[in-house]
């Protein structure tokens, strides 16, 4: 897992929740989705599905989402937390199901804010659904609410691993309430 540190920093994924308020500072207004291709330059290190990822920011009415899919990530539940001290990884904080990481699964994850605080929310339960647009085929993401094991409260978001190929085309389609949004983005 030690290798895949490197990669998580270059994913940017850290970084964009802290320009949410400045984001939400400019107004942003339309339902504009603002790509931001982050493909790792350790392509060439084997399993594609551990390499690469991407974000997308979106907004809906009332939300704004930082959607990423990632390499898998250890999901590690309260007992786990306490006998293991991970160092890298999620802790999973509503008792929700942590899918297996392995070759071919992905992290799938959407940071969920309230437009009118800028404030992540904890308390809904979105759908997150990946469609395949290569192959036609889709998963349903169980929305497990997670943090990063070392970012803590400020990183609380939604998602699990799921299986998705590479070379594929993909959307994610989340729901929030009544309110919906879908990102696209390809996979090597
Ligand atoms: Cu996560």
């Amino acid at each position: 897992m030690a290798g895949m540190a490197g990669v998580r920093t270059m994913g940017g994924r850290h970084v964009l929740p802290r320009l949410l308020v400045p984001l939400l500072a400019l107004g942003l207004t339309s339902c504009d989705v603002i790509g931001n291709d982050s493909q790792s330059a350790l392509a060439d290190a084997g399993d594609v599905s551990a390499v690469a990822g991407w974000t997308r920011i979106a907004l809906t009415t009332h939300y704004l989402l930082v959607v990423n899919v990632l390499p898998s990530e250890r999901m590690f539940s309260d007992a786990e937390m306490k006998s293991l001290s991970p160092t890298q990884g999620e802790e999973i904080l509503d008792h929700g199901v942590g899918d297996p990481i392995g070759t071919g699964v992905r992290h799938v994850e959407a940071h969920i804010y309230d437009r009118s605080t800028g404030l992540p929310l904890s308390n809904i339960k979105p759908s997150i659904r990946v469609f395949n647009r290569t192959t036609g085929d889709h998963v349903d993401v169980p929305p497990t609410l997670m943090q990063d094991v070392v970012i803590g409260s400020t990183d609380i978001h939604y998602g699990n691993n799921v299986p998705v190929r590479g070379a594929s085309d993909i959307s994610l389609a989340i729901e929030v309430g009544n309110e919906a949004v879908t990102v696209d983005g390809h996979l090597d």
